[in-house]
């Protein structure tokens, strides 16, 4: 089968690793193609400008209308204008690495993908490289073979820059995942989920007792929980790159400017807060959530689900045996904050600590999974609770 994927350097299904290291060598430069992969004759290669606001509507109404769903097409992403901005213009970003293709002919824009610049730490090895997301084929031009000229062409413009890896998740499984995660959910509005079937009510249980099953106190519990400020970001570096040396696959926060760019709150975006100790001002702990809204296919009533997820957070506690409480004192906080909010859903994956407060507060297991790869690595893979990276 993979007709495509067989050619990629990427670890076959069923192959057994000795050694972590790249697949294939770097190409040297004068040997890289340098010009774009041939279209289908209909269509041309652009680079997305997403400075300008035109631009980014056409981005925003590619992926609003063709994106992903759940596997039964109830739901689909609707990343916002603003979150696509904050999710592709980080530090370091290249428009050259904001991939569309344009129907020549009108103009239209029916396919794109991104890349990001990222650092990562995968078991004992750094790497500069770049993270993909945002891969999309309209509806009315799928199965033609568009995907695999996307990737070749993003992975040229990458090789350009000196970058030879890549990190990307996905839904569906490829050769091969380094990881698998199952999302899970918690219902903070569960009358709207019942309507939209985005759950369903269990057998025999009145809705208000489904409801009263969700409740949540009005005010959050940490002493010292504040919403994070500028002032901050040296501290969350620290606290986030030292949390972060329990995992084996994990983001490495270099600059101030990228802790910034990534954890400080931008309103309807990402939400972030911080835990001040109250004797001695420093900072011990702090979480943040990311707003993605899903529009919900062909309901009458319902246009969205207001959702948010689970993004980076770090807990300081020398006990480990404290750490569950800890954890689960502080993301019960952010289940509060974020029903004060109007999100109706709060999601997490099984990933980093998750596993400590899924059950206790009442998350459940959704039917999605999340596959994490890496492009020409070929390393052990890892249970989901050693992974650290949380793509958008
Ligand atoms: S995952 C979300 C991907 N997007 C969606 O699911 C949106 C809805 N679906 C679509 O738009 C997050 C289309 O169905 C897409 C496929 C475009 C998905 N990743 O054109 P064909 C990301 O963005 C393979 C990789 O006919 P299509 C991560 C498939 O296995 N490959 O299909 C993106 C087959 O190859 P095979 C995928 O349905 C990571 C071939 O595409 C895939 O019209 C990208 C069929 O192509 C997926 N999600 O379009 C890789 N889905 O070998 C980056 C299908 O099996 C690699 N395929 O025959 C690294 C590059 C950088 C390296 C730098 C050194
Ligand atoms: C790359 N960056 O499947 C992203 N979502 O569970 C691309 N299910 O919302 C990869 N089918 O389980 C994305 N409700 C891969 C995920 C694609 C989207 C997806 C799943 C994740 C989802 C919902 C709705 C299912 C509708 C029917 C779901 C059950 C919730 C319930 C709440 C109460 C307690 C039990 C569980």
């Amino acid at each position: 089968s993979h007709k495509f994927w067989s050619t990629q350097p990427v670890p076959k299904h069923g192959e057994t690793i000795e050694e972590d290291g790249p697949i294939e060598p770097n190409t040297p430069y004068d040997q890289i193609r340098k010009e774009p992969y041939t279209l289908p004759k209909e269509f041309e290669w652009v680079t997305l400008e997403l400075n300008n606001e035109n631009e980014l509507n056409e981005l925003y109404t590619l992926l609003t209308n063709n994106y992903v769903e759940d596997d039964d097409a109830m739901f689909r992403f609707d990343y916002s204008g603003d979150f696509l901005k904050w999710a592709l213009q980080p530090p370091g970003y290249l428009n050259t690495w904001h991939v569309g293709v344009r129907v020549s002919s009108n103009k239209k824009l029916v396919a794109f993908v991104s890349g990001i610049p990222a650092d990562i730490r995968i078991y004992d090895s750094h790497q500069h490289l770049v993270e993909i997301n945002f891969l999309c084929v309209h509806k009315k031009l799928r199965s033609k073979r568009l995907a695999p000229v996307l990737i070749k062409e993003i992975t040229r413009r990458s090789h350009l820059q000196g970058i030879f890896q890549a990190v990307y998740t996905a839904g569906v499984v490829l050769p091969k995942p380094i990881s698998k995660a199952r999302y899970y959910h918690r219902s903070l509005n569960p009358k709207k989920l019942v309507e939209t079937n985005f759950s369903r009510l269990p057998q025999n249980t009145p809705l208000s007792r489904f409801i009263k099953k969700f409740k949540l106190p009005a005010e959050t519990s940490t002493p010292g929980l504040r919403p994070m400020v500028e002032e901050d970001v040296p501290e969350v570096k620290t606290l986030l790159n030292e949390y972060m040396s329990k995992f084996n696959f994990v983001p490495v926060f270099k600059t101030e400017e990228e802790v910034k760019h990534w954890i400080l709150t931008k309103d309807k975006v990402i939400w972030s807060y911080v835990v001040e100790d109250l004797e001695t001002k420093k900072l011990t702990d702090f979480f943040s959530f990311y707003f993605l809204p899903s529009s919900v296919i062909g309901h009458q009533v319902h246009k969205t689900i207001n959702a948010v997820y689970l993004f980076y957070y770090a807990v300081k506690e020398s006990e480990e045996k404290a750490i569950k409480g800890r954890l689960q004192g502080l993301i019960k906080d952010a289940l509060i904050l974020a029903k004060l909010k109007n999100v109706d859903v709060f999601n997490c994956l099984d990933l980093l600590e998750n596993k400590l407060f899924i059950e206790d507060l009442k998350f459940g297991a959704g039917d999605g999974y999340l596959n994490y790869y890496m492009y020409n690595w070929r390393c052990r893979d890892m249970g989901s609770e050693k992974v650290g990276v949380v793509m958008l």
